[in-house]
């Protein structure tokens, strides 16, 4: 902070770095890559060198290898692992991350980079745009701009009915920033959240954030949170998960009414596997089994908070912000564990702002669309940074 401070530096965090600088820090632009901000993501395509602390660079946070401007951008890797120093070709520096940074203050002095007034304009643009995407609203004749379109209008009223809900993922996503205490702990790994909560989560007391994206690992949400929990008995815990993750793995939460361990389980239930439906359609695909449809093609309406009851939880049914904020005050009343769950509509969740991702696409396909994804895709990697 310092550093960023002193020499006007932006400072932008992956996953694993998120709340270890406050996000109201004026240097902080946010995440980076794949998943990031439209402004961290606008100073690393300019920098031209790159300060990676601790970093393992992995593909998200690069934009598989497509972030920066590898022609003139040079790279210094300060970490613990010699493995990871060498990545990108940077300048390894094998150190604590903090001793490096003073060493390297010494070296600065008088030094500032030529950013000038544009980090506070690119944090002032993001903070509006993460405004606008806290009120999106779902329409029933025409859908907005940040609702991805993959969906046709009437298959995203169909979900609406259905589901029986107006409520969009980046409009509940920042009302629980708003209401949970800014102490509380809050844990996710899989599916859309991650990509919500590494754009629009403001972490504004450090080691509040835990994401679990080394792997990404489904079904490590719950878990995680009541891992959170033990190490953190006086504080809320809470998993951010969707109906995929909690399908393929909550017993935790059985473990933690058992032991009386209190956790809160956010669940985000938009019928299916959203960010794989996402990645079909993007190319070329289609949507394929990654909706949560009967075998006559109805919309399926699980009734999740009664799974949680009848294990023992507080449950909530949150269909709505006022009904959301409502079972959010309620639940910090509790003793037991807790589990909300709302409704969400598909193709709700944040998009990417000026970021890639190297998803594989068949290289043979009679089908038109996936020939031109397979094109996009060959296009795209002439631009990424080769080895
Ligand atoms: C153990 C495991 N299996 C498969 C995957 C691949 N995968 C990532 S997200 C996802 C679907 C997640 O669905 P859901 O939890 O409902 O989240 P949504 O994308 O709908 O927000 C899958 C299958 C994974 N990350 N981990
Ligand atoms: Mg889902």
């Amino acid at each position: 902070m310092k550093l960023a401070e002193k020499h006007n530096i932006p400072l932008v965090e992956t996953q694993a770095g998120k709340s270890t600088v406050e996000s109201t820090f004026p240097k902080n632009l946010g995440g980076v890559g794949i998943l990031g901000t439209m402004a961290a993501n606008k100073a690393a395509r300019q920098a031209d060198l790159v300060i990676g602390v601790g970093t393992r660079y992995t593909d998200f946070t690069t934009s598989s290898k497509t972030a920066f401007d590898f022609e003139r951008t040079k790279f210094l890797n300060i970490n613990v692992s010699r493995l990871q120093t060498y990545k990108l070709d940077g300048f390894q520096v094998v150190a604590d991350a903090k001793v490096a940074l003073e060493n390297l203050e010494a070296l600065l002095v008088g030094y500032e980079t030529e950013y000038g007034e544009m980090l506070v304009d690119w944090k002032a643009e993001w903070l509006s745009e993460r405004t606008r995407l806290s009120t999106v609203t779902f329409s029933r004749e025409n859908f907005k701009p940040e609702i991805k379109d993959q969906f046709s209008q009437q298959v995203l009223n169909e979900y609406s009915d259905a589901l029986k809900t107006e409520l969009a993922q980046s409009t509940a996503m920042i009302a629980i920033n708003d209401t949970v205490d800014p102490e509380s702990v809050v844990v996710g790994s899989a599916g859309s959240l991650p990509g919500d909560l590494q754009r629009l989560w403001h972490s504004s007391v450090p080691n509040t954030y835990h994401l679990e994206y080394g792997f990404s690992c489904m079904g490590y949400e719950i878990a995680g949170t009541l891992g959170a929990k033990l190490a953190h008995p006086d504080r809320e815990v809470y998993a951010m998960v969707g109906d995929g993750s909690f399908l393929m793995l909550h017993s935790e939460l059985i473990t933690a009414i058992q032991y009386n361990h209190k956790i809160n389980i956010l669940l985000f239930d938009n019928s299916g596997f959203g960010c794989i439906n996402n990645l079909q359609m993007e190319n070329g695909s289609g949507t394929y089994f990654c909706e949560f449809r009967t075998h006559d093609n109805q919309i399926m309406n699980i009734d999740y908070a009664k799974v949680a009851e009848g294990y023992g939880a507080k449950t909530y049914r949150a269909n709505t912000v006022d009904e959301l904020k409502a079972a959010l005050e309620d639940a910090k009343k509790q003793t037991a564990s807790t589990l909300i769950e709302m409704k969400v509509l598909p193709k709700t969740m944040t998009d990417g702002y000026d970021s890639w991702w190297n998803v594989g696409v068949a290289e043979v396909s009679e089908r038109k669309s996936i020939q031109r994804a397979y094109e996009a895709r060959q296009e795209k990697l002439k631009k990424a940074k080769q080895y």
